[in-house]
């Protein structure tokens, strides 16, 4: 017996492959494909599928993948063998072909199959958008934002989020991207440098000379001429470590609703990296599960296609947390769920914390020290409102 069942009037999709999480980067690299395991273990067991349509993401053909990678780079991805041999310590930093085979970016087995699962869930989440045949479809095995056309980057091969939006644009005239990952878009935002169709909005940690990527500074709006399109729609929100969930919140919603209606777009792409919660290894705010979701919230009830993806995480008992979480939002069931995780959770004991009962939105770790004033946030989201006078009618 569940009580959770299909919202009525619209239709969630979720777009998987198991295949995905036998993928690993390495022993002691902080990207776990395994976290997207534990993500479905945790949304079955509180019997979501119930309530959405499920489907095994297939793999992006080399055309689909091509449609934004150059296809050197793609044709070398397919064809280059897992790494020869433990990274030479005589040269650590050896000449690297598109960026691939150093510490962040290793080649290991199954690569390109890894790198077209995640790119062929955030197709077919933007197809079924486009086909109305979804009103929110998740990807969690994507928001791989830091992928260049022809360059690693950062733990991205394949930007699936500009594949996906690239589908979007064939129906909307404008589409909404936004990035909660504590790490800067810099992928996306390049991607759609120099067009007015896509307005990318990225919350992050900048901090250039300690933190990647390093740019997505707040004065970075796009490019410098006024003649081309895309100046005024890189929007960037830079932060220090420790953001609380009330701060985020307020920035989040402030500067979101102003960009809905001056760019009056036609979809939303959220991307929702999990290292932006409190207890990441990498990042260091201090955001709880509903903090975090409160974005996913708010981007709901502005009542537009959504596509949900994935992105960074690295405490997966947080990461599994939090997307459980935000597909009970996109279902409508987050008030009704129960708070504690189901005894069926393959691996349960491990969400507990210090013997504690697990829950849904615990979330493990000290919190940092807040480096962010409200004076800061309030500069931040007065450049945001003038840059915004630039957009639109
Ligand atoms: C690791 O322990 O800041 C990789 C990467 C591998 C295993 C053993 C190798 C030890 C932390 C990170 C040497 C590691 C040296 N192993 C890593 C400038 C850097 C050069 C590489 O969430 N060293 C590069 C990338 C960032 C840098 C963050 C976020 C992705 C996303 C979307 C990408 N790169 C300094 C670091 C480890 C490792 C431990 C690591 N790498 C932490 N931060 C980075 O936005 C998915
Ligand atoms: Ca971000
Ligand atoms: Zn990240």
């Amino acid at each position: 017996e569940h009580g959770i069942t299909k919202p009525k009037g619209y239709n969630v999709s979720f777009h998987y492959n198991p295949e995905m999480e036998k993928h690993h980067f390495g022993m002691t690299h902080p990207m776990k494909p395994w976290r997207l395991t534990l993500t479905k273990s945790l949304v079955s067991a509180y019997g979501m599928n119930f309530a959405m349509d499920n489907y095994t993401a297939r793999a992006a053909t080399y055309e689909e993948l091509t449609a934004f990678h150059a296809s050197d780079y793609v044709d070398h991805l397919a064809t280059v063998a897992p790494q020869p041999q433990p990274l030479d310590v005589e040269n650590p930093n050896p000449d690297l072909k598109y960026n691939l085979g150093g510490s962040d970016c290793p080649l290991f087995e199954g690569l390109y199959n890894y790198c077209s699962l995640s790119g062929g869930a955030s197709l077919d989440a933007a197809r079924k958008l486009c086909a109305n045949q979804s009103d929110i479809a998740i990807a969690w095995g994507g928001g791989l934002h830091h992928a260049k056309k022809a360059e690693a980057s950062g733990f991205c091969y394949i930007n699936d989020i500009v594949l996906a939006i690239l589908q979007l644009l064939r129906i909307h005239a404008r589409v909404l991207y936004i990035d909660i990952d504590v790490h800067h878009g810099d992928g996306v935002e390049e991607a759609f440098f120099s067009t007015d169709r896509v307005m990318t909005v990225s919350f992050h940690k900048y901090d250039p000379l300690n933190f990647f990527p390093g740019t997505g500074a707040l004065e970075d709006n796009g490019p410098k001429s006024e003649h081309n399109p895309g100046a005024h729609h890189a929007i960037n929100v830079p932060l220090n470590d420790g953001i609380t969930d009330e701060q985020y919140k307020w920035l989040f919603e402030s500067i979101i609703t102003r960009v809905v209606e001056k760019f009056r777009p036609g979809a939303i792409a959220l991307q929702c990296g999990a290292d932006s919660l409190a207890g990441d290894r990498l990042g260091k705010f201090n955001l709880l599960v509903q903090g975090h979701s409160s974005c996913v919230e708010f981007c709901k009830k502005l009542g537009l296609p959504l596509i949900l993806f994935g992105g960074g995480g690295y405490t997966p008992k947080n990461v599994a947390r939090a997307w459980a979480y935000e597909t009970a939002i996109a279902i409508g069931h987050q008030d009704d769920i129960p708070s504690q995780i189901p005894i069926h959770t393959p691996w349960r004991d491990r969400f507990k914390i210090d013997s504690l009962l697990p829950t849904i939105q615990q979330i493990l770790g000290e919190p940092r020290q807040n480096r962010n004033t409200q004076k800061k946030l309030t500069e931040i989201v007065q450049h945001v409102t003038e840059q915004l006078r630039f957009v639109g009618a």
